[in-house]
């Protein structure tokens, strides 16, 4: 049957990824959609020959930070073109980055604004998050079922920063939204007063440097805001997500949740399996290793590993949050900059496949089908985008083709995001995406055209992302409200 089909491309005698296998099968193309897999396919007007190479889906990095105004009005170093150029080269074909509504902000016109600008430069598709800093009765009444219903399925909240952090009741409301209304809440779980009260102790004392970030964001401050908001979503028996998990206990907590049922789904990050804290303790460049959680140690290293394995922590996201070491991002006072004062973040999305391709399946830690699931197919199943993260037929033809035995040593250079610099500089790589397309679309062919991309600015669409499993409260009660409903008189949340 499939000789009488007709394609714009075929990808030929590569060995095929996904999250549930491989094949030596060949996959055929036609409008932008993968319409056949198998052998023997008629031919395309478009050949590729993959023998030799891996054909895997693109990656889906569903946490990743452009052009956005952090809480200090400091605007990221990459926008919608650089980024999803950057994402493209590193084999990443549909991002979800976040639209961050600040306490002022009216949320119909941050999520315009953050349309409009995506729309006019991605080259690759992308969804939206929603960063929620002000959750008044407009926010929650109104704004998010707007919001969730133009497809827009998750929030972000943070449990720190004080222009951004939410109280426990605020939490609890947006919580109650999110099962109401079918959407899955993003958490940035650190205790605010521990890092807020150290922190004020390590500057009064003088101790700006970069290094007195990683100590004020103790493990601890993560282990009990973990605990915190897993036993706040039992409240109101609704999913969440823990984002940049770093820490033995962090781990640990989300485990034993999963265990007695609790929906709790979590993502690490590279900078939580390739850094430590050490890392930062290098002088005002330390500045360039520093984020939100900050890189831990090695038995956390092995943690998030652990986590990534078992499944703890399904997904493997980059946290792509680009500042640049100057005036416009960690360096706002130059030299004189404390580290209250440094953008908090690390740049990752072109680098995030190669690392974990090198040191995940290359070490001998994962296997390619894992690498396939963490890198994209969860991602689109736990956040609603079910034409992409695998290569089937039906899905959009969102592919990379790596070569496994091509070799890399990391310098910022050759990298295609705005920061000027990598946390990454010298790490030796072997195994990379020579070839990417986006739904068809040759974007980036390191062979015919090394170091080009090949896409019009806007040629990405928006996701409107659909109502996923990973969603769906799990059913459970604490003992009290179980109680109310035996009483006849249920919680109406
Ligand atoms: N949290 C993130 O997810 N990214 C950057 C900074 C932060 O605090
Ligand atoms: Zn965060
Ligand atoms: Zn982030």
């Amino acid at each position: 049957m499939t000789q009488a089909m007709s394609f714009d491309t075929v990808i030929r005698g590569g060995t095929v990824v996904n999250a549930d296998g491989r094949a030596h099968v060949d996959v055929g193309i036609q409008g932008g959609v993968v319409t056949a897999i198998g052998t023997g396919l008629a031919a395309g007007t478009r050949e590729i020959d993959a023998r030799g190479q891996l054909v895997l889906p693109g990656g889906v990095d569903s946490h990743c930070h452009i052009e956005q105004v952090s809480s200090f009005g400091i605007l990221c170093a990459d926008d919608f073109h650089s980024a999803t150029v950057s994402a493209a080269f590193g084999g990443t074909t549909t991002v979800i980055p976040f639209c961050a509504q600040h306490r002022s902000d009216h949320i119909p016109e941050v999520l315009a604004d953050y349309h409009r600008r995506a729309a006019e430069k991605a080259v690759i598709d992308y969804g939206f998050h929603l960063i929620v800093a002000n959750p008044d009765e407009q926010t929650v009444v109104t704004d998010l079922p707007v919001a969730i219903d133009s497809g827009i399925r998750s929030f972000k909240i943070f449990m720190t920063y004080d222009r951004m952090r939410l109280h426990d009741e605020q939490i609890l409301d947006v919580l109650a939204t999110a099962r109401r209304h079918g959407a899955l809440t993003m958490v940035h779980a650190e205790n605010h007063g521990i890092i807020s009260w150290l922190a004020g102790r390590m500057v009064g004392q003088g101790n700006v440097a970069p290094r007195y970030h990683a100590v004020c964001h103790t493990r601890s401050s993560e282990a009990e805001a973990i605990n915190r908001i897993i036993t706040l979503a039992e409240v109101v028996d609704t999913p969440i997500l823990i984002v940049h998990v770093s820490t033995v206990d962090g781990v640990a907590a989300i485990r034993a949740a999963q265990a007695r049922g609790v929906k709790v789904h979590a993502e690490t990050c590279p900078q939580y399996l390739f850094l430590t804290a050490k890392d930062i303790d290098r002088g005002l460049e330390g500045a360039m290793f520093c984020c939100s959680p900050p890189p831990r140690d090695e038995a956390a290293q092995q943690a998030c590993w652990d986590g990534l394995k078992d499944g703890t922590l399904a997904l493997y996201s980059s946290d792509h949050a680009p500042y640049r070491f100057d005036a416009t991002g960690k360096l706002p006072k130059g030299e004189k900059t404390t580290f209250k004062e440094m953008a908090n973040g690390v740049p990752g999305l072109e680098l995030r496949l190669p690392l974990l391709f090198t040191f995940g399946v290359g070490a001998g830690r994962i296997t390619l089908e894992e690498f396939v699931q963490l890198t994209a197919t969860r991602h689109a199943e736990v956040y609603g985008l079910p034409r992409k993260g695998r290569i089937a037929v039906g899905a959009d033809a969102d592919i990379a083709i790596w070569d496994p035995g091509h070799r890399v040593t990391v310098d910022a250079k050759g990298l295609h995001d705005n920061t000027g610099y990598t946390p990454y500089t010298g790490r030796q790589l072997q195994g990379w995406p020579m070839l990417v397309m986006s739904r068809g679309d040759v974007l980036v062919d390191q062979a015919a055209a090394p170091g080009r991309i090949s896409a019009v600015r806007g040629r990405g669409r928006f996701l409107a992302r659909e109502r996923s499993d990973a969603l769906q409260p799990a059913g459970r009660q604490i003992p009290e409200l179980a109680q109310l409903a035996a009483w006849n008189t249920p919680l109406s949340i």
